[in-house]
């Protein structure tokens, strides 16, 4: 019989390409959604598996909506992706972050204990656990000092995600994962909002790219590889907590200028800082030693630092280019706003 698997988030980043790897497993795929105005399946369309997945409403605030979709799905294992997963916009909505990003994990674990604890479970735990004062590779014995709400409420998920291990015997693993980017990835997020700034700059639709914090390092992999990580860590005989990283880091800055180089362009005549997008507490350095999940999982990432930037910058390229040329197809980038239009807490300090 097919393995059924419940991904909470299949619209965002990871969602889509986790319910992608799935399928291609044998899977049955499952995948809640919001109700939202606008529907949101881009992503799914983009990778050709909209048809091919199940998909059932569900809000991380409203536990009915998840009870029902963890029994209408009835899963062997649940990949709990769904998060406010923007760590600028939780200094904004700091008590939704808290809502959803926190408490829904233990939403969707109380689901699991009440309903079959039988069921594996994935959290989609983060890099930014570690937070500040950080200047080396930080592995899963590394201490945690978050420095956001979006990074406190995961440090909530990561403790209840443990909790039910160690308390009800519950199949649940944390999996750190440090960034991991894709041409999937928001548009909000700094390294995308990077490679498709340099894509409409190099075709003259655009000037100047406005950026906050260029000193940030952080250990940027490919989102693909990283969908692997979660899914071999609930095939294992135990569970367990894994990083998953590239064992690299490197700035915003060397990001941005990577990025104009493959379009032939010098980064600092575009590149302008605006202290619009500098946060309240930012994390300088994140760089994850995945030694732990090579060694037991048999996992490493297949695509490095400068591999990525192209693969991003070149697909940013290729959809405005296409554009240009009248052809329509699903793709988050015509409907976002410029970021000028987006007014937050921060511009009235
Ligand atoms: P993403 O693209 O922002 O996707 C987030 C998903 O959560 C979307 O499907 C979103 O639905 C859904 N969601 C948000 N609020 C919800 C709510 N109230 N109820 C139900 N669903 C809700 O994020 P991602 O990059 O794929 O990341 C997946 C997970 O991994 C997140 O938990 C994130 O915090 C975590 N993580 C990400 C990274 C990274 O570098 N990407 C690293 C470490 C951990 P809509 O489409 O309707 O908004
Ligand atoms: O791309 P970012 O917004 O990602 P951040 O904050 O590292 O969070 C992402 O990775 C986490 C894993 O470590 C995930 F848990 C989380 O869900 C999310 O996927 O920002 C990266 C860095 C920050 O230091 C930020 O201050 O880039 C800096 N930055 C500089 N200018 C900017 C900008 N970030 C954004 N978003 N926009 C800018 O203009």
């Amino acid at each position: 019989m097919k393995k059924r698997a419940l991904i909470t988030g299949i619209t965002g980043q990871d969602g889509a390409y986790l319910a992608k790897f799935l399928l291609e497993k044998g899977y049955e795929v499952y995948g809640t959604y919001r109700r939202l105005s606008s529907p949101n399946f881009w992503r799914l369309q983009y990778l050709d598996i909209f048809e091919k997945v199940n998909l059932i409403p569900a809000d991380l605030v409203d536990t009915g909506s998840i009870v029902e979709a963890v029994k209408i799905s009835e899963p062997d294992e649940i990949y709990h992706l769904a998060a406010q997963s923007f760590v600028g916009a939780s200094f904004e909505q700091p008590i939704g972050t808290g809502e959803v990003t926190g408490l829904g994990v233990t939403r969707v674990l109380e689901a699991i204990r009440q309903i079959d604890p039988g069921i594996k479970f994935y959290q989609a735990s983060t890099s930014e656990l570690y937070g500040r004062g950080h200047s080396s590779s930080l592995n899963e014995n590394s201490p945690f000092r978050p420095a956001s709400p979006y990074a406190a409420a995961k440090l909530y998920g990561y403790w209840l995600t443990r909790q039910y291990r160690e308390a009800y015997g519950i199949f649940a693993c944390n999996g750190i994962l440090f960034n991991h980017e894709s041409p999937l990835r928001g548009l909000e997020f700094v390294t995308r909002k990077i490679s498709n700034a340099v894509a409409k700059i190099a075709l003259g639709i655009e000037k100047e790219l406005r950026l906050g914090n260029l000193e940030a390092k952080r250990d940027w992999g490919y989102a693909p590889d990283y969908v692997e990580s979660m899914w071999l860590m609930l095939q294992q005989k135990e569970p367990d907590d894994y990083v998953i990283g590239t064992n690299e880091s490197h700035s915003v800055k060397e990001f941005a200028e990577r990025a104009f180089d493959i379009v032939g362009l010098d980064w600092q005549e575009y590149v302008k800082v605006d202290k619009r997008f500098l946060r309240p507490l930012d994390v300088n350095f994140l760089q994850g030693d995945y030694s732990k999940a090579k060694a037991k999982l048999g996992w490493k990432p297949k695509v490095k630092f400068d591999k990525l930037v192209k693969i991003m910058v070149n697909e940013d390229l290729n959809r405005w280019e296409r554009w240009l040329n009248g052809e329509r197809f699903p793709w988050d980038a015509p409907n976002y706003p410029s970021e000028a239009k987006i007014i937050t807490r921060v511009l009235r300090v």
